[in-house]
């Protein structure tokens, strides 16, 4: 269906729909216009023209075998008595609802963990000295995450004085010993003893500590064949190992090796939206997850025989932007600005000023090789594991072993591009500033400063009330909800009542468009309490911490916290409360799930597959609580969904006995405040 024809149809059923009815961000409204002025497609049409389906929706659609698929829809006015919906093979709908749950959890930790074993292929083969492309940085962080992977930092000395071991020996045993996390059979994933200590024995009390990280996504895959595991609560079980091997394992591996390799972030400047472009530069826009590629690509396009070619070809320069979580990595680590968020991948190309559009693998949608054929664009795959079969995309692979050979191919590439624009350039001019880089090393070190270096200056301020709590906001944009709306409006809500927020992803882009990552919004969106603790030390009432991978930060500054001390023994303890409100990719369900099962209260937006299936959706909201102290819960609208995770956090204020805390400050400043009024 072409464009034209959505808005025939959509203008028959009801009013036509307005570019400022599918997105809050001006840049995104302006350049689907442009879309709709030149009858190109993109996913906001489709949208409309699209319905989900109502059975899938509900999660209880089952297809694992030819017999199906088996649909069992949720009766109208829900089920009386028992519930007699089957399958063929007698599967209930619970069952099936748990299987389609637990696939989504082992794609998701599929994905971030084969990124995690990319990235420590090639950490082994920089230890190794097999690869001049990459080298062991951050030596610092190799030093202190080796022990948790069984590596010695010192040796005794033929005198029996403590020695510093080698560097490089160390790195190399660190990576074998990161590597043999994946296909490990038995014991346990070694990075999951990072969780608080009660935690940690909650899961061996309960069996779900993983063996492998593999082992456990493969264990979903046989468990939930045909005839198989077919009991909700013993599914969900494999769920929990396998998710704890991701956000504790694979996951925080690859931010660990990430940072040792390329840096860990410390707070940057730079901006973002899709005003970052420039009609005089050649502009590589690099998309998608893993930033081996995009590391070299920095480098590459910063060659001054770079910028020489693209000057002979009339260009000022060379211009990188990022969109989805390879943005937010460049970001992190050299203040390459973001060029957008999801949603945004089809809109950068409508601009007509993107060269070449690079993307390795995750969230890349197929249609941006349809609406780069009606521009000059190039869309270059580079990942072995991801090609595109629509339009005309060129496929430049990528190899560790001549990583920076392969990126200057690719710079090159985009900039004998340039002088093909086809169509006048067109880019918005909205970008905002913003601040990232936070990672939770450089929360640790903003807070308390490099000789006292801790969270206990975060602790306290929760225990005195200036902050009420903590919200981690994550995840996705959705083309069924109106783009940025919900991340902004959770955001937004949560900072103004004192809740600070920590971001990753396509949330961080979001807040990141609207101004949120910088300090002096702190004085316009924050509540009292939360104003003046930014101000005091300097940092946005939204911290950028990353990618999705790095999630793992999220639960490692939990960690932090519980071990600062004064706020329980446990994360399930803290006031804190998680929350995706645009989700949509399997990696989401994945990371609700292992912050679910780490104990954080975690709030879904949209909608959730699971509500064909009362038993195992109230499993989920509910009862998972009393197993591991965090549970799902699905709100739609946003303001609700802010205020749901406001009351949880006031909850566990009040078990900790500081909800009076809380009166006290408010009363002070409000006291403060008259005072310098008279
Ligand atoms: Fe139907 Fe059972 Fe086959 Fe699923 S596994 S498609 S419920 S017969
Ligand atoms: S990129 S997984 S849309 S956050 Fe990580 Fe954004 Fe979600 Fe992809």
């Amino acid at each position: 269906m072409t464009t034209e024809e959505v808005k025939k149809a959509v203008k028959k059923e009801k009013a036509p729909v307005r570019a400022q009815d599918l997105t809050v961000d001006p840049a995104s409204a302006q350049m689907i216009e442009r879309a709709w002025d030149l009858e190109i497609e993109t996913i906001f049409d489709r949208a409309q023209s699209m319905k989900p389906c109502n059975i899938g929706v509900q999660g209880t659609c089952c297809k694992n075998c030819a017999q199906g698929p088996c649909r069992l829809p949720l009766p109208k006015g829900g089920v009386e008595g028992k519930d007699t919906r089957k399958g063929l093979c007698g599967a209930t709908a619970e069952t099936i609802a748990a299987r389609n749950f637990a696939r989504m959890v082992a794609a998701g930790a599929a994905a971030h963990s084969d990124h995690g074993r990319g990235v420590a292929e090639t950490f082994l083969a920089a230890a190794r000295k097999e690869t001049h492309d990459y080298h062991i940085r951050d030596t610092k962080k190799l030093l202190e995450i080796a022990p948790d992977f069984g590596v010695d930092i010192t040796v005794e000395g033929e005198n029996g004085e403590v020695l510093d071991r080698d560097i490089d020996e160390i790195a190399v045993e660190v990576g074998e010993a990161a590597l043999g996390q994946w296909g490990q059979q038995q014991g346990e994933v070694c990075t999951v003893k990072r969780a608080p200590v009660p935690r940690y024995e909650l899961w061996k009390k309960l069996g779900v500590v993983p063996r492998g990280i593999d082992r456990e996504i493969v264990e979903i895959m046989h468990r939930t064949h045909i005839g198989v595991d077919q009991h909700y609560e013993n599914i969900v079980e494999q769920c929990s190992r396998a998710a704890i091997g991701d956000g504790w394992g694979g996951s925080m591996i690859a931010t660990d090796l990430q940072d040792v390799l390329f840096g860990c972030p410390y707070p940057i400047k730079s901006s973002a939206n899709l005003g970052i472009l420039k009609a005089d530069h050649v502009n590589i826009v690099i998309h998608g997850h893993e930033p081996l590629l995009s590391e070299m690509i920095v480098q590459a396009a910063e060659l001054p025989e770079m910028v020489q070619l693209a000057k002979e070809k009339g260009a000022h320069g060379i211009q990188l932007g990022g969109i989805c979580c390879t943005a937010n990595e460049i970001l992190m680590r050299h203040g390459v600005p973001l060029c957008g968020d999801f949603l945004q991948q089809e809109l950068a190309i409508v601009t007509g000023a993107v060269d070449a559009m690079v993307v390795d693998v995750q969230c890349i949608m197929e249609n941006i090789a349809n609406v780069a054929q009606c521009f000059h664009t190039k869309v270059i795959t580079t990942n072995p594991r991801a090609k595109i079969a629509s339009g005309d995309t060129i496929h430049i692979e990528f190899d560790e072993h001549t990583a920076f050979e392969d990126a200057k191919k690719i710079v090159r590439t985009a900039i004998e591009n340039f002088p093909n624009r086809s169509k006048p350039v067109i880019i918005p001019d909205q970008k905002s500033d913003l601040v990232a880089g936070f990672s939770y090393e450089a929360i640790n070190y903003h807070l308390g400063g490099t000789f006292r270096a801790s969270y206990t200056p975060l602790n306290d301020n929760i225990i005195n009330g200036r902050i009420r709590g903590i919200g981690g906001v994550v995840g996705c944009n959705n083309a069924r909800t109106v783009h940025n709306e919900g991340h902004l409006t959770v955001v937004k809500e949560l900072i103004k009542h004192d809740v600070i927020v920590l971001t990753t992803g396509c949330n961080a882009i979001a807040c990141a468009k609207a101004g949120l990552l910088t300090p002096e919004s702190a004085k316009v969106f924050c509540g009292p309490g939360l104003a003046e603790v930014c101000e005091t030390v300097g940092i946005p009432p939204v911290l950028h911490m990353g990618s999705c991978v790095d999630n793992s930060r999220i639960l490692m500054a939990a960690a932090e916290v519980v071990k600062a001390g004064g706020l329980g023994n446990d994360i399930s303890d803290l006031p804190a409360a998680g929350s995706a409100p645009e989700w949509m990719s399997e990696k989401a369900i994945s990371i609700g799930h292992y912050f679910v099962v780490s104990g954080v209260y975690t709030v879904f937006g949209v909608t959730l597959p699971v509500s064909g299936a009362p038993v195992f959706e109230n499993y989920l909201y509910k009862e998972l609580e009393d197993i591991y102290g965090g549970m799902w819960d699905l709100v739609a609208d946003p303001y609700e969904h802010a205020h749901k995770m406001i009351a949880h956090i006031d909850k566990k204020r009040k078990a900790l006995g500081i909800d009076k805390a809380r009166e006290r400050v408010l009363f002070d400043m409000a006291a403060r405040r008259d005072l310098e009024a008279a």
